[in-house]
């Protein structure tokens, strides 16, 4: 179950705090404190305020008439520049209509005229922000449209274990927000320790003070910030309830101070199943806390059932009769992350509660998936969910501006979900957030596109072609289209380092990286295939070429060595995984041997940068580290090992894991395959943290360890994984 597993995230996540600092300090017994390497939420000393992404583009100005005039700040908090007097720009005039709703808005543009209908400043607010989307350029199309939003409650919930989003991160979200037409942020960090393990603990001034900037970003850009406790680890829910109690209100009072009139108090991811407990908890803040505090609005709860794969009888049958009617509960679908829902899955639940949920979607968050970066639109929510919910707040990735084009979308589906074009909002993303790059990105996004919500699918550009490669009936003609398309990915990944956001291409650079060398690898060996099939039918062989497409293919293969992060699964990925052997048979021909390195595997997810190719750097201190057990690998059978690149024979196997006694694969099963897919036992049992085998008459391409026992829990710490051949 994925809360148990979750639980363990958070004792791993400590243990990794205790861990590193323990390293600085030579074992002194700090455990419990931050992470190393792990930026503090609310940390002081962050870069100044850069521009979020998209604010470099071009715009058009507008001239504003009086009827603007008192709107003219909006025009510039969303960097729609307003023309001084007597320059050039659209004539811009605003019309209050009061019987439009709050955020609902109308635009008109006739040729140099442009006028916005709303109720009041969000309804403008929200159209300028459309506004800014629709300029071409410098001018804007002629368009009337009249938008108001399909549901309430639309946002971004920060509630993803692991390195949280920095504080300037977190301004860049508020302005992106304003801009995609965003209206709620759950301040929600699993590994913040003031949020979750560590909750009574007051904010330091400094700390106040620095959330204090975020909720002034997030009023300035219409977002409801939502300050988010989790004090369900520890409170005491018996004969010291009250003075738990008093100190969560304590803190929250601290937060209410700085302005904030939205809580939300999550209860998921824990061990105890207390119903009554619960329900009391939830109702005394709201009864004592929100009904006493001016301008607070209702509560905002999850239970540790938040999920219809979690219910059970003894706790939410309990639970639901006792809550408050007026609190809004979170919810995120069939299972923890769905493929889909749809609004008939929510029939259940809201039968139970009597109310209409909230959606916690996991989408895009990547943080048990860390070898994934999700940058598919929003897909398979059901087009009538509106009629089900409150709202939906996406759970985004670690990598924040990674996650600003999926929330982008995910917003223009909240705002239309019957009207909703997957594909072409993304391409409305990639043109906001990557202008100048904008093709380059959706080149980019397209290898990264496989997830839950698209049963996987990615690479949708090109896999055709390369299904016809795979099946063996690519022609000449094929293979140019294909050597153009994998040229085309190169020069589109250049652009898009180039010229996309620094700070995306820095989250993103591991797949970036991994796109560049598949796709050099594919246009080597596509070129190789042509030029055998070229020389079939001349009799021709030019040995100096066939070398040169050798050595560029190993040449990217180096390039990603122990590079684990996955993309293109379904395209590029398969063409790599043969391309060693079939680059090493069209060699042949010409009496080339290929030399390959060995290349590390594993199906396991790194936790942080704590990455694969850490078990080949020939140094015993650096290690790969598992985001989860053995037994939570995708088919819950974990290995990590080396490809030899050809079969040959085994002389020694030599693997060191653990680190001071931590994380060590206790129970293992070191085994080889010359194909990868039939296995052979070589050693099995406890073989302790420094293995070394030396068998006999034993010929391999595929060397792995894996665990002997499913129900060991432990992260895996692999430092080394040598073997040595004749
Ligand atoms: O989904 C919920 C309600 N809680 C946690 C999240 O904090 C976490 O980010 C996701 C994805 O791993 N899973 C959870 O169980």
């Amino acid at each position: 179950m994925r809360s148990s597993m979750n639980n363990r995230i958070i004792r791993k996540i400590l243990a990794a705090a205790a861990l590193l600092l323990c390293a600085a300090c030579a074992f002194s017994g700090c455990a419990g404190q931050k992470e190393h390497g792990n930026e503090t939420p609310l940390k002081t000393n962050e870069p100044g305020h850069s521009p979020a992404p998209g604010q470099a583009e071009e715009r058009g100005a507008v001239v504003l008439s009086e009827s603007a005039e008192a709107y003219r700040e909006l025009f510039g908090i969303l960097d729609v520049p307003v023309a001084e007097d007597g320059k050039s720009g659209i004539n811009t005039v605003v019309e209050l209509d009061p019987a439009m709703a709050e955020e609902a808005y109308k635009i008109d543009v006739d040729g140099s005229e442009l006028k916005i209908t709303a109720s009041g400043d969000t309804g403008v607010f929200r159209a300028i922000s459309h506004l800014y989307t629709l300029f071409d350029g410098g001018t804007l199309p002629d368009v009337h449209l009249e938008e108001a939003p399909d549901t309430e409650l639309r946002g971004v919930i920060e509630g993803f274990y692991g390195v949280a989003w920095t504080h300037q991160y977190r301004l860049d979200l508020m302005k992106f927000m304003g801009h995609a037409r965003l209206n709620t942020y759950i301040y929600a960090p699993k590994d913040d320790e003031k949020h979750r393990a560590k909750w009574r603990i007051l904010y330091t001034s400094e700390e106040l003070a620095k959330l204090q900037e975020i909720v002034d970003a997030a009023i300035e850009n219409r977002v409801k910030f939502v300050y988010a406790i989790s004090p369900g680890l520890d409170i005491n829910l018996g004969s010291k309830y009250e003075t738990d109690l008093e100190k969560l209100f304590k803190k929250c009072e601290s937060v209410y101070e700085l302005g904030v009139r939205n809580f939300a108090l999550l209860l998921d991811d824990i061990p105890t199943l207390d119903a009554e407990g619960h329900a009391k908890l939830l109702n005394d803040f709201q009864t004592r806390f929100v009904e006493t505090h001016e301008g607070t609005e209702d509560l905002i709860a999850i239970t540790p059932e938040f999920c219809e794969a979690m219910l059970t009888a003894k706790y939410t049958d309990k639970f639901a009769p006792l809550l408050n009617e007026k609190i809004i509960m979170m919810w995120t679908g069939n299972s923890v992350i769905p493929p889909s829902i749809k609004s008939n899955d929510l029939a259940n639940i809201t039968g139970k509660f009597g109310r209409k949920m909230f959606i916690w979607w996991n989408y895009p968050v990547n943080d048990t998936m860390t070898s994934n970066l999700f940058l598919g639109p929003c897909e398979n929510l059901g087009d009538t969910l509106s009629d089900s919910i409150v709202g939906l707040v996406s759970n985004p990735m670690n990598q924040g501006y990674a996650s600003m084009a999926p929330l982008f979308t995910i917003s223009e589906f909240l705002w239309d979900m019957k009207g909703y074009d997957a594909d072409a909002s993304l391409e409305r993303a990639a043109k906001f957030l990557y202008p100048g790059c904008s093709e380059e990105f959706l080149v980019f996004a397209d290898l990264m596109r496989a997830s839950s919500i698209n049963t996987n699918q990615s690479s949708l550009k090109i896999k055709k072609d390369i299904r016809t490669y795979r099946n063996g009936s690519a022609d000449l003609e094929k293979l140019d289209l294909l050597i153009s398309e994998m040229d085309n990915i190169s020069a589109s990944l250049k652009t898009l380092r180039d010229k996309a956001d620094s700070r995306f291409v820095a989250e993103a650079d591991p797949w970036i990286t991994k796109c560049e060398a598949y796709a050099d690898i594919c246009a080597g060996l596509f070129r190789l295939e042509k030029q055998a099939k070229e020389e079939e039918s001349t009799g021709a062989s030019d040995k100096d070429a066939a070398q040169k497409l050798g050595d560029s293919i190993t040449a990217a293969m180096a390039k990603i060595r122990g590079n684990s992060y996955i993309v293109s699964p379904d395209a590029l990925t398969l063409v790599v995984n043969k391309a060693k052997a079939r680059v090493e048979e069209l060699l042949s021909k010409y009496g080339i041997r290929v030399a390959y390195d060995p290349e590390p595997i594993t199906n396991m997810n790194p936790y942080q940068d704590y990455t694969l190719d850490k078990i080949i750097d020939g140094d015993d201190s650096t290690y790969f580290w598992t985001a989860g057990a053995f037994s939570q690998a995708p088919d819950g059978k974990g290995y990590i090992g080396l490809d030899l690149g050809r079969v040959a024979e085994i002389k020694k196997i030599h693997i060191t894991t653990g680190l001071d006694g931590r994380d060590a694969v206790i129970t293992a099963v070191v085994e080889y395959s010359t194909d990868g897919k039939s296995w052979t036992k070589l050693a099995s049992g406890k073989l302790g943290d420094n293995i070394v085998l030396e068998p006999e008459g034993v010929s391999a391409q595929y060397v792995r360890i894996r665990g002997g026992n499913s129900a060991e829990s432990n992260w895996v710490i692999l430092r080394t994984f040598e073997v040595e051949t004749a």
